[in-house]
Formats: C-alpha cells, sequence, structure tokens
C-alpha cells in the first residue's frame, strides 16, 4: 500500500501538481486503520451535502464507483485519510478534479471528505410515481399560457447558459448577446434541452428538480416543476413527426431510473426502473443510473443508456401502457454521445471501458464497438468530413490528449465505417466538450480538467481541411479578463447560423465568470458577456442546433 502511494503521489508531483503534501502523506507509516475516523453529526450533514454536491455523479451514491473509483470502506480505509486528502486536494491526471487547489473546497472541508468517504454509505430513498406526482406543481395551466409567441426574440438563436452553483439558468439572446431574464431552476443545473416545436425549454437540476420554460411568454417564465428523485443528469423530449411536444423524458441517477412526463406540463405518467443485470459481468447493480437520453428522428422512440448495466433501451413511447422496449447490451459505464451527420446512428461513449458503441436506430441494434483512447468524453461529439477519410464523427477524452475520428459513413466510405481513422493529439487530458458545425471547418476541443492552467483556460482548434498540421490555441480565459480564479474554459458551442462559438469561462462561485464568443472564421474575440448574475456558467444550449442534433 505505501508503494502505491509513493509511485501516485511521484506520478502527481512529476506532473508537477503536488506541492508540500507529499511529506506529511508519506511519512505516514501507520498500520491502516479497521474503523472509519470519527465525524460528529454536524460534519455527516455537512459532508453528505458536499459528496452529493461534487462527488456522486462520478462515485454513485452507494459509492460504488463508474466514472471515479469506488469510495467504499473497504478500499478507503485502507488507503486513509492523509492519503486520500491529496487525491481530494489535487485530483489525478486521469480526471478526479483539484478540489483543494483550485479553491472549490477548503483545507479543512477537504479533510473532512477524506473522512467522510471512510465512512459506510446509506442509500436514499426510493421515489414511485405517487411520490413523484405529490412533487409536480403546475405553475402556470396551459389554459392560461399564450396562443403565440408574445416577444420579439429570435428565440431560434436562444441560448440557454446552466449557471451551476447558483441553480439558475441565463437565457441569452444570441444576437443580441443581451441577457434576457435569469431562472431558478433545480440545484447545480446540468443540461437544457429544446422541445420539438422550440416553445419550451427544459432544464434539470442534479437534485433531480425538472423545470418547464415557456419561450412564447413576454418574459419566458417556468411554469411546471417537479422532482423526480434525490439526483439526476438527464432530460429528452419526443421528436418524432407527429409526436412533437407531447411527452418529456427524464433520467435520474438516484432512484435508478426514468420518468416519461407529460410534455406541456411535466405531469409524470410513467416511471420505468432501471436496476438490473449488467451486461458483461451478468450481476445485479441496484445503482444502475441513466446517463444521457436522446431521442430518435426516426421513430417514436427515446435511447435510454444505463450508465453501469452497459444497456441501451430503446424505449417506443407510442403506447405508454404497453411500453416495447428493445434492450441493447453494450460495454459497461455509458455516459455520453451524439448521432453522426445522418442521425441514423448513435455514437454512444461507454467512458470507463475506454469505447464507444454504435447504436443502430434504424435497425434497433447494435452496429459496432470501438476501442478508442482513455475514458472518452464527448458532451454529443463532432460531426465532419474528414479530406481523406470521408464522414467522421470526433471524440476527446478525459484522461488522455487523443482526439479519435471514427468513420461513419457504411454505404460511401465502408472500409472506414467504426473504425479510428485518425488520432489528433489535443493540448492535454481533461478535455470534456468537442464541437464543430456542417458550416465550419474548426473543430473545437476544451480542456477544462487539466491540471495546468495554461491548458485548462485556453482552448486548441484544428483546421479541419489541414488536420495534420496541428491545432492552434486560443487564450479563452485571457480574452475574458477576469482576474484570480480557475476560470475553466468548457463546452464550445456555435450559435445558430454558424458563424459564431460559444465558451463558459467557468470561475468560483464568489469570483467573476463570463461567455467568450469568438468569430468562426477569423478565430478572433467577437464578445465577452460579463454580469454579476453570470454565476459558474458550465453548458450552453442554443435552440435551434439542441433541437436538430447539429453538431
Ligand atoms: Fe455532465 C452532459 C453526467 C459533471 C457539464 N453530464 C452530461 C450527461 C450526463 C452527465 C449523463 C448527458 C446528458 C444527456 O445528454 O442527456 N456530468 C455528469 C456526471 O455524472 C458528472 C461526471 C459528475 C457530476 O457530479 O455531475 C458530470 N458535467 C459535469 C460537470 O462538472 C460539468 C462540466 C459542469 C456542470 O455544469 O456541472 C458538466 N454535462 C455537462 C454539459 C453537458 C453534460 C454541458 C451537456 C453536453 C452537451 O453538449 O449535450
Amino acid at each position: 500500500m505505501k508503494e502505491i502511494l509513493k509511485n501516485t503521489l511521484a506520478t502527481l508531483a512529476a506532473l508537477a501538481v503536488l506541492p508540500l503534501v507529499i511529506h506529511s502523506a508519506c511519512a505516514d507509516d501507520a498500520a491502516a486503520p479497521s474503523i472509519a475516523p470519527a465525524m460528529t453529526a454536524d460534519e455527516m450533514i455537512k459532508a453528505n451535502k458536499i459528496y452529493f454536491e461534487r462527488c456522486a455523479g462520478c462515485h454513485g451514491v452507494l459509492r460504488k464507483g463508474a466514472t471515479g473509483k469506488k469510495l467504499t470502506p473497504d478500499s478507503t480505509l485502507e488507503k486513509g485519510t492523509d492519503y486520500l486528502k491529496v487525491f481530494i486536494g489535487y485530483g489525478s491526471p486521469g480526471g478526479m478534479p483539484n478540489f483543494g487547489s483550485s479553491g472549490e473546497l477548503t483545507e479543512s472541508e477537504v479533510d473532512l471528505m477524506a473522512r467522510y468517504v471512510q465512512q459506510t454509505p446509506v442509500a436514499p430513498p426510493e421515489m414511485g410515481l405517487k411520490d413523484i406526482e405529490a412533487t409536480w406543481k403546475l405553475i402556470v395551466p396551459v389554459k392560461d399560457r399564450p396562443t403565440k409567441k408574445m416577444n420579439d426574440y429570435n428565440i431560434a438563436n436562444l441560448f440557454s447558459t446552466t449557471l451551476r452553483d447558483s441553480g439558475e439558468v441565463a437565457l441569452i439572446d444570441g444576437d443580441t448577446k443581451e441577457i434576457i431574464t435569469i431562472l431558478k431552476t433545480g440545484y447545480a443545473v446540468h443540461i437544457s434541452r429544446f422541445s420539438a416545436s422550440g416553445r419550451y425549454l427544459y432544464v434539470t437540476g442534479r437534485d433531480a428538480k425538472l423545470s418547464l420554460i415557456d419561450l412564447w411568454m413576454k418574459t419566458p417564465e417556468v411554469v411546471a416543476e417537479v422532482k423526480t428523485g434525490a439526483e439526476a443528469r438527464s432530460v429528452e423530449t419526443s421528436k418524432f413527426k407527429g409526436w412533437e411536444d407531447k411527452y418529456a423524458i427524464s433520467g435520474s441517477y438516484w432512484p435508478p431510473q426514468y420518468v416519461i412526463h407529460e410534455g406541456d406540463t411535466l405531469k409524470p405518467l410513467k416511471v420505468v426502473s432501471t436496476s438490473g443485470i449488467a451486461s458483461e459481468t451478468n450481476e445485479f447493480v441496484k445503482e444502475a443510473r441513466v446517463a444521457a437520453i436522446v431521442a430518435s428522428h426516426y421513430k417514436p422512440e427515446f435511447l435510454v443508456n444505463v450508465k453501469e448495466t452497459g444497456k441501451v433501451l430503446i424505449v417506443n413511447y407510442s403506447d405508454l401502457n404497453n411500453l416495447k422496449t428493445v434492450t441493447i447490451d453494450t460495454p459497461r459505464f455509458l455516459h455520453d454521445g451524439g448521432f453522426e451527420s445522418t442521425k441514423r446512428y448513435f455514437m454512444d461513449a461507454a467512458n470507463a471501458s475506454n469505447k464507444i458503441a454504435v447504436i443502430d436506430i434504424k435497425e434497433g441494434k447494435l452496429a459496432a464497438t470501438i476501442d478508442v483512447g482513455k475514458t472518452p468524453h464527448p458532451g454529443r461529439g463532432a460531426n465532419f468530413i474528414d479530406p481523406k477519410f470521408g464522414p467522421v464523427w470526433a471524440t476527446s477524452h478525459l484522461g488522455d490528449d487523443a482526439i479519435s475520428l471514427i468513420g461513419t459513413d457504411p454505404v460511401k466510405h465502408k472500409a472506414n465505417a467504426w473504425k479510428v481513422v485518425r488520432i489528433l493529439k489535443g493540448q492535454g487530458g481533461g478535455s470534456l466538450f468537442i464541437k464543430s458545425h456542417p458550416k465550419s471547418t474548426n473543430l473545437w476541443v476544451d480542456t477544462p480538467l487539466n491540471p495546468d492552467a495554461k491548458i485548462s483556460q485556453s482552448v486548441a482548434v484544428f483546421d479541419i481541411k489541414a488536420l495534420e498540421k496541428g491545432y492552434a490555441v486560443l487564450p479563452i480565459a485571457e480574452w475574458a479578463n477576469l482576474g484570480e480564479g480557475p476560470k475553466r474554459v468548457v463546452h464550445p458551442e456555435y450559435n445558430k447560423a454558424g458563424d459564431e462559438v460559444w465558451f463558459s469561462v467557468w470561475n468560483a462561485k464568489d469570483k467573476k465568470s463570463a461567455i467568450v464568443v469568438v468569430d468562426d472564421k477569423t478565430r478572433t474575440l467577437k464578445k465577452v458577456i460579463t454580469d454579476p448574475r453570470l454565476i459558474t456558467p458550465t453548458g450552453h444550449f442554443n435552440l435551434y442546433n439542441t433541437m436538430h442534433d447539429i453538431y
């Protein structure tokens, strides 16, 4: 154990992310304790809150691990408090954020969490349809809403920006770059998705609070809310012709299940558990969490990705009482992904398996499984035409500096289909999102979780027509000129026209953040959007591109 500790510390030190603490950690020669360090009731309450807000997403409510390592006492007790403090404080090149050195947690909070993860985890309560319905609030009934659009905003170019730590979204006019309004939603908002007609916006918080916003109102407002559990990350809406705006679907981490809602009220209609037997191991997994959900453009179907069991559920929503579901086995630890350019195939990142599973939506089956780099994290990924290999879909990685380009045309470029045809070298690991646009020849790659501030505060951009030339670096955070703070540059997102790229400069909660808009053609700064209300902006979702799955 001491050997492992020393090796890990040496790696971190080599990467220049580990200062003084090495000595105190290595100096700990005591034998591993068999019981968890003592904590007061108040400390437990505080640590529970921090764990839910910062850690549960990767390590799980039951701490059995997925994207992050398992944190049950059988593994944490032998590591001990000092060792755990180093990891929590300084992060790791494999993707663990540096909670201490980034200022997100204080020194005493790092110590608290190192002790907390050595305690035995407790499962939060389950929630059935009745419990969910009891939380449902129809704030403005459909009959009291406008019958036509009551504002002059060009909502097709609207951006919904996550204000992570204030539990809000900022609706920003993509044409004028003015903030239209800021709305309270769930805690640590995760994603925004727009209804197929473009009228409604669905926002989910990490606390599983789902909010429905009506964009036709003079000033858009939250018109309904519902809480589907304790933890959630995904929401989507029915997109097939004839079913536009009819249903929303929310996926939760806890309880492990998905819920189908009435699209214009959020009334819960159906709850389906996702606990079950995993692919590969054939073992039962209670905490089988719902990761990304996408809506098919081919059929009245949702694709529900179950993380720990490695199952893609193709759920046909045309008859909720006789729900027909196709279950596809894939590698485990599904996380996120996106369609390739024809939208027939869904490119699904099984991130902790270092693989992309290709789901054929039309045939309802697995088309291929592809090995990529360490911990692929595409967001929706990026589609473009590689000058040599034809149509490709690309992902970057959390765990290495590679960008994998996968051939996606089994008809005209059959030899390249579902193969990694090219690997680009990016700035470094810690990448979360990658983006291009059909009208652009740029490929943007962020690196917000890289431990080197120079890398996490800038983006790499490749010229798709000359990929072999490597990337240029744009110092996005420097352009924002915000002063001190971690200032991670995250989530490239195009405007509707495809001629601007928006980035969040995600600073600490008590520091200034910004959105930086870059001219796509010239790669020069177009606008820095700052406002005291822009607290911890992260993802931003352009209405038109999100609605039509353009990326
Ligand atoms: Fe996300 C998408 C889960 C941390 C910003 N994130 C997703 C999706 C999942 C997920 C399952 C796919 C949803 C879909 O498409 O239906 N995210 C998780 C986690 O479990 C994790 C790793 C840890 C956690 O505690 O939540 C996590 N995510 C983050 C962040 O820290 C980010 C960078 C900042 C933030 O706002 O919290 C972040 N995640 C995003 C964004 C998307 C996303 C911006 C949507 C990408 C897109 O372009 O569609």
